[in-house]
């Protein structure tokens, strides 16, 4: 390593707790362990109003879609459609019935999404220490698949840390810490549970919309969550089995303190096996839970049943 280079995430973590081995050689979901039966009990109770709001992001919206630098937004072909017919280049059913036909290229970390546990690795393991070459071709351990095939079902708490610092969106590279989600958890007159589902909005997807792309990926670093070994430790004590934000990678893009690109992954997802769900749309939903003062929610999301995939496009619903 050459005197200015950053460290190794590697080395940032090498104190980090893991929770490898929690569930048994062969787990693929991680924290989703922690989400029984109870959990979806606890979720329903926190439903007074029963309005339904989803949190995806539109996929192809005519403005763009917010991606990852180096990633595209999702490229719709139509293949069938009435010109078709009308060309007589479709062959005419029985009935007269006329039918249309899309599709689609995608990345599957580009529209709001669940990340595998196998998504990201550092020293050559994976989730539950599965070896990255496992990944090779094709994720044959901690694909997105068992997290799909489980679904998530728990009570969730949404922390509008914009709203909290009196702001429409953080600003780029802007952090805030476990202590600084308790404390806005405080000023919305609400308590992390153990267990819950934990959003946090920080604004910059509604911020997406509303600026330019060249604005947007200008000195690209996003505001979130940073690493520190106390936050490590709050999400394992706390059992946090799923971090839904409204940012393209849920934590601030360069760690201040170390200087290295998004450790949360390998301390979080990697190490403790909290599954990500990435570029939530949760601007309505906190206008919602701003305005009568309650935070929590039956929160659901089935992502796509991806075989081998690294992740996978989901639209979760909140009831609240
Ligand atoms: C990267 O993997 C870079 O980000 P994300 O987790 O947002 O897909």
């Amino acid at each position: 390593m050459t005197e200015n280079a950053a460290p190794d995430t590697e080395a940032v973590l090498a104190d980090s707790p893991k929770n490898w081995g929690k569930w048994g050689p062969d787990d693929e979901v991680g924290s989703l362990n922690y989400l029984g039966p109870q959990e979806a009990v606890r979720g329903a109770a926190a439903i007074v109003s029963g309005e339904s709001f989803t949190l995806q992001v539109p996929m192809g919206d005519p403005g763009g879609d917010p991606v990852w630098p180096g990633r595209e937004p999702i490229q719709r072909q139509n293949i069938m459609d009435e010109g078709f017919f009308q060309r007589g280049e479709g062959d005419e059913t029985p009935g007269g019935a006329h039918y249309a036909d899309d599709k689609a290229t995608i990345f599957l970390q580009a529209s709001t999404q669940y990340d595998a546990l196998g998504h990201v690795w550092i020293g050559g393991k994976i989730w539950n220490g599965f070896d990255a070459t496992e990944t090779v071709g094709e994720m044959r351990k901690a694909s997105v698949l068992p997290i799909a095939q489980k679904g998530i079902v728990g009570r969730g708490i949404l922390i509008d840390m914009a709203r909290h610092r009196g702001k429409a969106h953080l600003d780029k590279g802007e952090t805030f810490t476990h202590e600084d989600l308790l404390e806005a958890a405080k000023a919305q007159g609400q308590e992390i549970e153990p267990r819950d589902v934990l959003l946090i909005r920080t604004g910059f997807i509604g911020h997406w919309y509303e600026t330019t792309p060249e604005d947007f990926y200008a000195d690209f670093c996003e505001p979130g969550l940073t690493y520190s070994p106390e936050l490590v430790e709050w999400f394992q004590q706390m059992e946090i089995p799923n971090l839904v934000t409204d940012t393209i990678a849920n934590e601030v893009t360069m760690d201040p303190n170390h200087g290295v690109v998004l450790p949360l992954h390998s301390a979080l997802m990697r190490n403790l096996g909290v599954t990500f769900t990435e570029i939530a749309w949760l601007d309505d939903l906190a206008a919602a839970c701003a305005a009568d003062g309650r935070w929590t929610f039956l929160y659901t999301a089935a992502p796509l049943k991806v075989v081998g995939g690294t992740g996978a496009p989901v639209n979760p619903v909140v009831i609240r």
